[in-house]
C-alpha cells in the first residue's frame, strides 16, 4: 500500500473544508490511514504565518512578501508533515496547495508564472490528484461572508476573485489527468460529496487502499 497525496482547491466558500471533513470521516470509518491538513497553517510555524497573512490589518510593502510567506509555510509543511505521512503509506488530504498559489498570486495578484514555477521547483512532491471545487464567486463569497469577520482575501474585489477562479479553471484544463472540476453550483453538501466519492474511490483503490 503506497501513500497518496490528494489536494482540494477552489475559491473561498466553495466548500473545501466541509467536504474534506466528510471525506476524512468516511475514510477513517473504513480504516484507511489518513491525515487532513491545510495551507497555510499545517505546522506550528505555519499557524503563525497564517495569522499574519490573513490579518486584514497586515500591509506588505513588497509584492513578493506574501508569496514568500506562503512558500515558507509550504516548505515546512511538506518536510515536517506531508513527506513523513506519505512515506508511512498514509492518504494525505490537503486543503489548498500549489494551485492556490498559481490561482491567487499569479491569477489574482499578477505575479509572473515562471517565478512561481521556480519557487515550486524547490518542492520534492506534487499532488497525485486534485479536486477543484467550482462555484461562481458571488455564491462562494456569500457563503463565506455568512460567517465571522472578513479576512484579508475575503476583502478583495469581485474582479480579483473572478481572476482567481479563471486561473483555477485554466490549471484544470491544462492538467486534466491530475485535476477534476466538481461544480457545486446549487448543489447541496451531500450531493457534492457523492460526486467526490465517485471520483476518489477508484484512485484510492488503485493505490492499494481498498474500499
Ligand atoms: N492563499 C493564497 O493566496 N495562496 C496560497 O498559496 C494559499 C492560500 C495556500 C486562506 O484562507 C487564504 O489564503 C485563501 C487563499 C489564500 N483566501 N481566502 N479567503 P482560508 O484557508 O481561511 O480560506 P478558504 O480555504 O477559502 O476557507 P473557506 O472560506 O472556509 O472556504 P471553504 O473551505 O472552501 O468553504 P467551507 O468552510 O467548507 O464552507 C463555507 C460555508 O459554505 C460554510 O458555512 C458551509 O456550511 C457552506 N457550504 C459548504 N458547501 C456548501 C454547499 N454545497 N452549498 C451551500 N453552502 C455550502
Amino acid at each position: 500500500m503506497s501513500g497518496l497525496f490528494l489536494t482540494f482547491e477552489g475559491i473561498e466558500g466553495v466548500g473545501k473544508t466541509t467536504q474534506l471533513q466528510k471525506l476524512v470521516t468516511w475514510l477513517s470509518e473504513r480504516n484507511v490511514p489518513v491525515i487532513l491538513t491545510r495551507e497555510p497553517g499545517g505546522t506550528a510555524l505555519g499557524q503563525q504565518l497564517r495569522s499574519i497573512i490573513l490579518d486584514p490589518s497586515t500591509r506588505f510593502h513588497s509584492k513578493y512578501t506574501e508569496i514568500m510567506m506562503f512558500m515558507a509555510d509550504r516548505l515546512e509543511h511538506v518536510a515536517a508533515v506531508m513527506e513523513p505521512a506519505i512515506r508511512e503509506g498514509k492518504v494525505v488530504l490537503c486543503d489548498r496547495f500549489i494551485d492556490s498559489t498559481v490561482a491567487y498570486q499569479v491569477g489574482g495578484r499578477g505575479l509572473p508564472a515562471d517565478f512561481v514555477a521556480g519557487l515550486h521547483s524547490l518542492l520534492p512532491l506534487r499532488p497525485d490528484f486534485t479536486v477543484l471545487l467550482d462555484v461562481e464567486p458571488e455564491e462562494g463569497l456569500a457563503r463565506a461572508r455568512g460567517r465571522a469577520k472578513l479576512d484579508r482575501f475575503e476583502q478583495e474585489t469581485m474582479a480579483f476573485h473572478r481572476r482567481v477562479r479563471a486561473q483555477y479553471l485554466e490549471i484544470a484544463s491544462s492538467e486534466p489527468h491530475r485535476v477534476t472540476v466538481v461544480s457545486t453550483t446549487q448543489l447541496n453538501v451531500d450531493a457534492v460529496f457523492d460526486r467526490i466519492l465517485e471520483i476518489v474511490t477508484p484512485i484510492l483503490n488503485r493505490s492499494g487502499h481498498s474500499l
